[in-house]
């Protein structure tokens, strides 16, 4: 009977605790979520997600690209590289002001956090400087900071939580099996050591992925796997689906089929129960039913504004109609 058997698998996909009391997950039971029949893993995924958030409720984070373009890196999906042909210039970072009244809009259109991205490797000692004044002028606004800059060493975590940054982004991108053929100009070890002086720093930590990069549901499970054992789990957790982008080597990258995206965000909000889980780029390609499952499913963040760094994103004025055909507030 199809009935008991799914009984049987819910049962068996438990959490295993390790000697210091925290829940860790093998890679095995992660992957077993994702092979849930779809019903059963959204059933799960909103009984955890209702016993840690209000189901009606969703953080919007507008974000600002503060320095575009002519990175050295060669993430293979990025538009802002130097290595590949996509049009975006890199022009210089931008001043105060120009952030200022970026931050002042989008909080008058509702948004709670204010992420400045940056085309860096990493920042210069003097970069952070600059951003440290980006951060307290944010602050100054009410508002929650976040940045991604690219890697951070740990006195350069301690200078941003002095100025107030209340969370780095920083995203392991994908399973670590497939990373080497995503990115090769830095190591999956690289991204954890950031990760690690962000917290020892003490502020908040954004750390996701992408999906849509032609991986396979086990190199999904790969990548929840790594996020979900990060001790402790992020506090934000980003899911993107790849934006494709001409001139990057993963344009024409096979779409993935969307529900696998909602179940993505699902397994993500059963392996980390308290995180705010974000549904990230994509969304202008996804259409408002899939966006609807995402939030039944346990995302319980969006990027708000018309723009991403260098892509587009559905307008403000789009999203709150169809937050507001869902009942869903905003916070
Ligand atoms: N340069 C810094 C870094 O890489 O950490 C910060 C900015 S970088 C653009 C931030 C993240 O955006 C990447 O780690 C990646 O996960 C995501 N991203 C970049 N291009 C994307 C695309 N075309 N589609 C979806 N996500 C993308
Ligand atoms: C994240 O996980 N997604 C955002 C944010 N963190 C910085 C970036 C998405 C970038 C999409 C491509 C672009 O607009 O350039
Ligand atoms: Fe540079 Fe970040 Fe883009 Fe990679 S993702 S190329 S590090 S801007």
């Amino acid at each position: 009977m199809p009935t008991a058997v799914t009984q049987q698998a819910v049962h068996f996909i438990k959490p295993r605790k390790d000697t210091a009391n925290v829940e860790t997950w093998s890679r095995q039971s992660i992957e077993e979520l994702f092979n849930l029949p779809f019903n059963d893993l959204m059933f799960k995924a909103q009984e955890i997600h209702r016993q840690h958030f209000n189901p009606n409720e969703v953080q919007l984070s507008t974000l600002l690209s503060i320095k575009t373009g002519g990175c050295p890196e060669d993430c293979g999906y990025c538009p802002q590289t130097v290595h590949y042909d996509t049009g975006v210039e890199a022009s210089k970072m931008l001043d105060v002001d120009e952030v200022k009244a970026a931050a002042i809009e989008s909080k008058k259109n509702g948004a709670s956090r204010f992420c400045m991205g940056a085309a860096w490797r990493e920042p210069k000692d003097r970069d952070i400087e600059k951003v440290a004044e980006l951060i307290r002028t944010v602050k100054s606004l009410g508002m929650e900071a976040c940045c991604t800059l690219g890697m951070l060493s740990a006195s350069q975590a301690d200078t941003l939580k002095d100025a107030g940054l209340d969370y780095y982004n920083h995203n392991l991108d994908t399973a670590p099996e497939l990373y080497g053929d995503i990115i090769s100009t830095r190591d999956y070890q690289e991204r954890l050591d950031t990760l690690a002086h962000v917290r020892s720093a003490g502020m908040n930590v954004c750390s996701g992925g992408i999906v849509g990069m032609g991986e396979s549901r086990a190199q999904r499970a790969g990548l929840v796997h790594q996020l979900a054992n990060l001790q402790p789990y992020p506090e934000s957790v980003p899911i993107n689906n790849l934006v494709q982008v001409e001139g990057t080597p993963l344009h024409g990258t096979e779409s993935l089929d969307l529900l696998e995206f909602v179940r993505t965000i699902a397994v993500a909000r059963i392996t980390m129960p308290t995180a705010r889980v974000r549904l990230s780029a994509g969304r202008q390609q996804m259409g408002e039913a899939i966006q609807a499952l995402c939030f039944m499913a346990g995302a319980n963040s969006i990027f708000y504004g018309d723009k991403l760094l260098t892509t587009g994103n559905p307008d403000w004025q789009r999203d709150q109609a169809l937050l507001g055909k869902l009942g869903i507030t905003t916070t």
